[in-house]
């Protein structure tokens, strides 16, 4: 009786298992090959943004990138800090990257940096007049795009206390902070929060000593929720604005807003 009421199914050969999962996973394999093709075609048909600060990414790319960028400028506010470690555990043989805006000879006692202040000022800071305030120290990971981390003790003037010392107040009202190399070759912007972030500082020292020549003498930016190339290094100037300022890194294509 039982048997006429329900249908005996007969159990699937292995042979039959295999055919079909075989056409399952060929269906969903063809399925997504489907979609990914069709964002293929069309990221690539799409316009190119205008090279100029960001190097020429397709359009939807760039605006995914800005995404992004937009959710880590929420996620790190300001009160977020980077890890830090006891002094003990830094790097006595600093890794030293390329140098670009570093090939000329540099005159560390006639060096100046250049601050350009929105009314069109322009003041011209010694090292002295920034040794002679607070040294900040920090020990942290110093990560480099190209796959290297370190960590590394640095010393300096915090950004923010740079700013209140020399009255900066209305510069940081904008939105982006651009450094320079004194010859112009290296450049880099950043966006005003992370510039002025507690960990950021303009760096005189590292590992208690003077900067040495290829990391950037005499002050160089140390910005630790940044990634290396971000981190400027012998600063020539220094210039705030609502655009964004030009930027190495970023006309060859890489992350404007590169954030740990
Ligand atoms: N002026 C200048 N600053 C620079 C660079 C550069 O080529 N020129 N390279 C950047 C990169 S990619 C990294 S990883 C760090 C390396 O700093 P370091 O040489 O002290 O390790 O400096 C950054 N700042
Ligand atoms: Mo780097």
């Amino acid at each position: 009786m039982m048997n006429n009421l329900k249908k005996v199914k007969k159990p699937l050969t292995i042979d039959q298992k295999i055919k079909r999962r075989n056409f399952i996973s060929l269906s969903v394999f063809a399925l997504s090959s489907a979609a990914a093709y069709k964002g293929w075609r069309i990221l690539y048909t799409s316009p190119e943004e205008a090279t100029g600060i960001t190097g020429g990414a397709q359009v939807p790319l760039r605006r995914a990138l800005n995404k992004t960028e937009l959710f880590f400028r929420n996620f790190f506010s300001n009160n977020h800090l980077v890890k830090t470690y006891p002094k003990a555990m830094a790097a006595k043989n600093v890794r030293q990257n390329s140098n670009i805006g570093l090939e000329s000879n540099i005159d560390i006692a006639g060096w100046k940096m250049e601050v350009k202040k929105s009314g069109g000022e322009v003041v011209h800071i010694t090292i002295d007049q920034i040794k002679a305030l607070p040294k900040t120290e920090i020990v942290y990971d110093f990560k480099c795009v190209e796959g290297w981390d370190q960590i590394q003790y640095w010393g300096g003037l915090k950004m923010i206390d740079f700013i209140e010392y020399f009255g900066l107040a209305e510069e940081i009202k904008m939105q982006y902070m651009g450094l320079i190399t004194p010859d112009g070759e290296y450049q880099v912007g950043l966006d005003m929060p992370s510039a002025i972030h507690p960990q950021t500082i303009l760096a005189y020292e590292m590992n208690g000593r003077p900067i040495p020549h290829n990391h950037g003498a005499p002050l160089r930016l140390i910005i630790p929720v940044k990634y290396g190339i971000k981190n400027l290094k012998r600063i020539g100037s220094m210039t705030f604005s609502n655009t964004r300022p030009p930027d190495y890194w970023a006309r060859e294509g890489y992350d404007y807003y590169s954030g740990l």
